[in-house]
């Protein structure tokens, strides 16, 4: 018998604005404590820990103070890299967080013939088996997963934590993202513990046990604050066992909710669309919560910089609201035609220019062509948008960027 809770993509460290921040804490927080409350047995956390390898330390201290305080109170939290905590340079809070033993890397693998077999670590005070398998940006652990085997004694509770986009369950998702095939999947778990996927969803696939994702803990980016202003619920599993799954609950989290107001721009001037807007705010009582403005469509004449968000977001302010986010990302105008892009998240967006370009390439080097030559060029994109750190001399800064380059384009092939 055991009991423990599933969190996933928590993000730490996300959104520059002060309020979302602190929700997006206090979410963690009210997680870890809400796991003592029910005393689970061990805490899994299926990647995305961090929104960055390396955040800013001040924003993520209490996090790792609570952290640790529910470590020393005797609940184990096991974890794998998700595709934000991981880093081409290994240089990653992770890894600190990991070798101070107040996370346990799950992801233990050993080579044999060309296989990636994975060891559980087993819970002392449950017995579960947990394996564990990391993840990379945009997908790229997948050339892992085609050569992955993992020996599991079937007397035990098996649980397999992962952090990737299944593509048979999130086929009817909105984004296109890196997924994997169900036969990428170890069979015969009997909990898959999944993260990546920001949207709750739980399945059962013929073969496999329960396949769970309880979607991100609070947000991280726009669109996880759409969906959430839309009422998708956020939170985290708890799950009752003794050989197989006893009983399975979602307990959600009810921090701070925002609003959203979606303005349909079509055909109109930006006049219209300033006043459709104030009308909107007009009607909505706006006290301590945070509003989405949302303005999309192809205005018949004009600029899409003449919808003034400063104004808008004063407005805003003035009647008393916690924050605002206006998005104008699919605003255009039939007077100024842009580039346009089917799905325009930056990742995607880049991996989108990257694939064009990869396939014009002319030389004869097989390692920068096809699906190599794209994961390469991401990886190098990836290195090239690392900053220097504070603290950090330019030379230890440089030395860390090359050591990444040569891993990535090494002879011994980049991981
Ligand atoms: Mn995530």
């Amino acid at each position: 018998m055991g009991i423990f809770s599933h969190i996933s993509d928590v993000h730490l460290g996300a959104f520059n604005d002060d309020y979302l921040r602190k929700n997006n804490l206090d979410s963690f927080i009210w997680a870890l404590e809400k796991s003592r409350e029910e005393n689970v047995d061990f805490i899994i956390i299926s990647g995305d820990l961090f929104n960055n390898p390396i955040p800013n330390i001040s924003q993520v201290i209490e996090a790792i103070t609570k952290m640790k305080e529910i470590v020393e109170s005797g609940i184990k939290i096991y974890t794998v890299y998700g595709s934000h905590d991981y880093s081409v340079t290994g240089s990653s809070i992770y890894n600190v967080l990991v070798a101070s033993g107040i996370i346990m890397d799950v992801h233990r693998p050993r080579n044999a013939e060309g296989k990636m077999i994975l060891e559980p670590v087993v819970d002392i005070k449950t017995g579960a088996r947990i394996y564990g398998m990391f993840a990379r940006k945009m997908g790229m652990e997948s050339s892992f997963y085609e050569r992955l085997a993992a020996d599991i004694d079937s007397d035990s509770f098996n649980i397999f934590v992962f952090h990737s986009a299944i593509r048979e369950i999130c086929e009817d998702l909105q984004f296109r993202m890196a997924e994997i095939p169900l036969s990428y999947l170890p069979p015969n778990f009997d909990y898959y513990a999944g993260g990546h996927l920001h949207r709750r969803m739980e399945s059962e696939m013929e073969g496999y046990g329960k396949i769970v994702y309880p979607g991100v803990l609070y947000a991280s980016n726009f669109f996880d604050l759409e969906e959430m202003a839309l009422g998708v619920e956020r939170g985290f599993y708890i799950v009752e066992f003794s050989e197989n799954i006893e009983k399975m609950r979602f307990i959600r989290n009810d921090i701070g909710r925002p609003v959203l107001i979606d303005i349909d721009a079509n055909g109109k001037v930006p006049d219209e669309v300033m006043s459709e807007a104030s009308r909107i705010i007009d009607g909505l009582d706006l006290r301590d919560r945070y509003i989405l403005i949302k303005i999309h469509g192809e205005l018949s004449s004009g600029k899409t910089s003449q919808v003034d968000r400063k104004k808008l977001k004063e407005y805003c302010m003035k009647k008393g609201a916690s924050g605002v986010n206006i998005n104008i990302n699919n605003l255009t105008s039939r007077e100024y035609r842009g580039m346009l892009f089917k799905d325009r998240r930056a990742e995607n967006i880049e991996r989108e220019l990257i694939e064009k370009y990869v396939k014009q390439y002319g030389g004869r080097d097989p390692s920068l062509k096809g699906e190599k030559g794209v994961n390469m060029a991401i990886s190098l994109l990836e290195l090239l948008k690392i900053q220097r750190n504070e603290e950090e001399s330019r030379e230890d800064f440089e030395r860390r960027i090359r050591d990444g380059a040569r891993r990535i384009i090494g002879e011994d092939g980049w991981q």
